[in-house]
């Protein structure tokens, strides 16, 4: 049974959850407009595995005799500066979200809810992988670094290399 704090800190993160899924799916849209399509099938793909986190958190939530609840969100940014500003706002996003994940560890921990610790272990893990992920993509695109339309011709190529080779949920 969950203490109603650690089922509201869960239902704030289903809430990163959601946001960060509809962020995904505005920048595949963008991304497409931009005929960058590479890049949108990793950001739908991305999206797609956003949603399961959060239906995971869903579901646990309810198992364990809480009320999850779906949030009403603001629009994420319909639009982007340029590829490399949005894969850095996704960067900053999965940053957040490793924080958020953490601190509900340390909650779990100080209020010896061991149950909900060991369910967070696989966001933990999730988020390093993510994180190291993301921080790869905005790394390799700096490398090729992006002065006209060949440089991104080129980037939006290496990010479709990079979802052949990316684990199931990138
Ligand atoms: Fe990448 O955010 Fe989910 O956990």
């Amino acid at each position: 049974m969950l203490t109603k704090k650690i089922e509201k800190t869960l239902n704030d993160q289903i809430t990163l959850e959601v946001y960060s899924s509809s962020l995904y799916l505005a920048m595949g849209s963008w991304f497409e407009t931009q005929r960058l399509l590479n890049s949108a099938q990793f950001f739908y793909r991305h999206s797609t595995s956003e949603r399961e986190h959060m239906m995971k958190l869903i579901a646990y939530v309810n198992r364990e005799g809480g009320h999850a609840r779906v949030p009403e969100l603001a629009a994420p940014p319909a639009s982007y500066k340029s590829l490399e500003a949005a894969l850095e706002m996704a960067l900053e996003n999965e940053k957040k979200v490793t924080k958020a994940i953490g601190a509900i560890v340390e909650l779990c921990l100080a209020t010896k809810d061991y149950g909900t610790f060991t369910f967070l272990q696989w966001y933990v893990a999730e988020q390093q992988e993510e994180e190291g992920y993301f921080q790869a993509i905005v790394d390799k695109i700096k490398m090729i670094g992006i002065k006209d339309s060949r440089g991104l011709f080129f980037a939006d190529k290496a990010i479709g290399k990079l979802l052949e080779t990316a684990p199931s949920k990138a």
